[in-house]
C-alpha cells in the first residue's frame, strides 16, 4: 500500500496519475498547504523542504520526497514508464520538468494567473518564458511522439498536469499543434482522467 501525502496541484497529480497507470493500490492523505500543515513537525520529516508530494510504500518501509525521485522509484518498482535501456533520455527530459517546465510554468501562475497587476516585470517575464516553453515542448513533439522517444513515460506522466492548466496560461494551446496533439491523447486515458481527479470531486482535464 503506497500513501500519498498531497495537495491537488500539478506536482500532486503527477503521482496520482502514476499510480493510476501502473494499478497500484493507494490512499490519498490530504496536506492542507493553505493551513500550513506541509510546517508540521511529523510532516517535515518526510519532507525537508515541506512540500508535497511525499509517499510512503508501507510495504518497503520507505518514504520519499520530491515528485521526479518520487516518479523513479514507482517506475523501478513496476517497471512500467521506465524503461531501462531509454533511462538517459526519460531522465533528461523529467529533469527539464523538474528544474525548467514545472517552476517557471509555476511563477506564471502567481504572476499572471494569481495576482495579476502586482508586477508588470514579474508577468511579462514568466509570460514570455511560458511561451517559449510551449515552443519548446512543440518542437519536440514535432520529431517525437512522446518527451523521450516513441514511448508514453514517466517524462510525460510529470509534464502533462502542468500542460493541464493551459487555461490559466493565455498562451493558446491549440496553436501548438505538436503540443496538442500529444495533450489530447494523453488526456484521453481512462487511467490520467482517474489520477487528474485526485481528490475525486469529478474534476475533469482542461479541454483544448
Ligand atoms: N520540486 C518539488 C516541488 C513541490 C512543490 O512545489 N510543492 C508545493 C505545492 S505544488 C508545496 O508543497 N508548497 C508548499 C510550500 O512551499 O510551503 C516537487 O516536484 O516535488
Amino acid at each position: 500500500m503506497i500513501e500519498l501525502l498531497t495537495v491537488d496541484t500539478p506536482n500532486g497529480k503527477k503521482i496520482s496519475i502514476m499510480l493510476e497507470k501502473i494499478k497500484f493500490k493507494y490512499k490519498i492523505t490530504k496536506i492542507n498547504i493553505n493551513k500550513d500543515e506541509q510546517f508540521n513537525p511529523e510532516f517535515k520529516k518526510l519532507s525537508p523542504f515541506s512540500k508535497i508530494p511525499v509517499i510512503i510504500d508501507h510495504d518497503a518501509n520507505i518514504n520519499i520526497f520530491e515528485s521526479g525521485a518520487i516518479l523513479i522509484y514507482l517506475g523501478e518498482k513496476s517497471e512500467k514508464f521506465y524503461n531501462k535501456d531509454q533511462r538517459m533520455i526519460i531522465n533528461q527530459w523529467l529533469m527539464g520538468q523538474m528544474a525548467y517546465v514545472g517552476p517557471m510554468l509555476g511563477q506564471h501562475h502567481q504572476f499572471h494567473h494569481y495576482n495579476p497587476g502586482k508586477s508588470e516585470f514579474g508577468e511579462n517575464r514568466y509570460f514570455k518564458i511560458s511561451e517559449r516553453i510551449y515552443k519548446e515542448l512543440d518542437e519536440r513533439l514535432s520529431v517525437s511522439k512522446f518527451l523521450a522517444g516513441n514511448d508514453y513515460t514517466i517524462a510525460d506522466i510529470a509534464t502533462f498536469p502542468w500542460i493541464a492548466r493551459h487555461e490559466w496560461h493565455d498562451i493558446g494551446l491549440k496553436n501548438y499543434v505538436n503540443l496538442k496533439r500529444w495533450y489530447k491523447k494523453i488526456s484521453s486515458r481512462q487511467a490520467v482522467k482517474k489520477g487528474y481527479d485526485l481528490l475525486q470531486k469529478g474534476e475533469e482535464i482542461p479541454k483544448v
